[in-house]
């Protein structure tokens, strides 16, 4: 027994010390081999050796129950300090990211209309000749449905040129009064120095019974957006043909570059377009199922946008990813 407390007290590592309890403790182990004495120890001299062995037992279980938690209060200190952090070193700063100046300009001009109570709607990206074209008043062979200008998918279905789509959407689900923009990615096969085959488009629908919005409701907010994103520039309003609205008028702000003298940017006019816009044509609300209502819309591209309240020269840098210029708007 003094070598099986020898045993207890050499072991080193917990490891080594269950070693130990399987040898002392086990049920092949030392303790179990002497109670299988007692079946041979002469009845009067039973009860005094097993309450001898039961001292001895308890011994033993102190002892090892005292190593243990010595043990494991060691492995414990090793392992904390093996693990230790230095606290005081310098981390690594990482570098803060932030939004693309598309996505930045597109959350101001959502802003703004949110402001102005319009609700935001989106829709999807694949779409059909429906919803992209014959609803918005844009007949079979109307030059715009070109081939040239529409990825198509073979199947009938098409990527948005445009995303009236999500506004024909709203109105075939909605009832009137609508009042919606339509913030989102639209797609064209136009590559060149002022067209990407995806941009960004924001587009604009109030719909109202009828004679309660008219051009002078769509004049006075479009002119108070631009004021809102461009500051103190002058608006005109241009007469211009779309096929989902009539009268359609483009919107041009004076030229933030040259304030009006005429300057390359604005190609000598003094004068920057911004918008398409219009009162909805009859034959859009013919395909909605609407009737006796009035509305406007209107049409703006965020890329276009972005690149005049930032004044950045060429539109190909904003889908190059160079972290020289993106680091420009953190
Ligand atoms: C532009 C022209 C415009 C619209 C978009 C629209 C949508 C519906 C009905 C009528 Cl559902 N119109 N959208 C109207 C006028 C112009 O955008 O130059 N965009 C960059």
């Amino acid at each position: 027994m003094e070598n099986l407390s020898a045993k207890i007290e050499a072991a080193d590592s917990l490891e080594s010390l269950e070693q130990v309890r399987v040898e002392v403790f086990g049920k092949k182990g030392a303790l179990a081999a002497e109670f299988a004495k007692l079946k041979d120890v002469p009845g009067p001299e039973k009860k005094a050796f097993a309450a001898g062995l039961n001292t001895q037992k308890a011994d033993l279980q102190a002892l090892f129950d005292r190593r243990h938690a010595e043990l494991a209060e060691a492995a414990l200190e090793a392992q904390l300090k093996a693990e230790a952090i230095d606290v005081t070193l310098y981390a690594q700063a990482s570098e803060r990211g932030a939004l693309h100046p598309v996505m930045e300009t597109m959350d101001a001009i959502i802003d703004y209309f949110v402001a102005m109570n319009f609700a935001v709607e989106t829709g999807p990206m694949v779409e059909d000749d429906f919803h992209n074209f014959e609803a918005l008043n844009l007949p079979k062979f109307h030059p715009a449905r070109d081939m040239q200008d529409t990825f198509y998918f073979g199947d009938g279905s098409l990527l948005r040129t445009h995303t009236s789509p999500v506004q024909i959407r709203t109105m075939l689900a909605q009832k009137p009064p609508i009042r919606i923009i339509a913030p989102g990615t639209v797609f064209r096969r136009d590559y060149d120095l002022t067209h990407t085959p995806m941009f960004h488009q924001v587009e604009g629908l109030v719909v109202e019974e009828e004679g309660k919005v008219s051009f002078a409701n769509l004049k006075y907010i479009l002119t108070d957006f631009l004021h809102h994103m461009f500051g103190d520039v002058d608006v005109r309003f241009r007469p211009s043909f779309f096929p989902f609205t009539e009268p359609s008028a483009e919107v041009d702000i004076s030229c933030i570059f040259c304030e009006g003298e005429g300057c390359r940017v604005c190609s000598h006019t003094g004068w920057l377009e911004v918008l398409g816009s219009g009162v909805v044509d009859p034959n859009v609300f013919k395909a909605v199922g609407y009737e006796g209502v009035s509305g406007y819309a209107f049409g703006l591209g965020v890329e276009r946008f972005a690149m005049l309240m930032h004044k950045i020269p060429d539109l190909r840098s904003l889908f190059e990813g160079d972290i020289r210029l993106l680091e420009q708007f953190k």
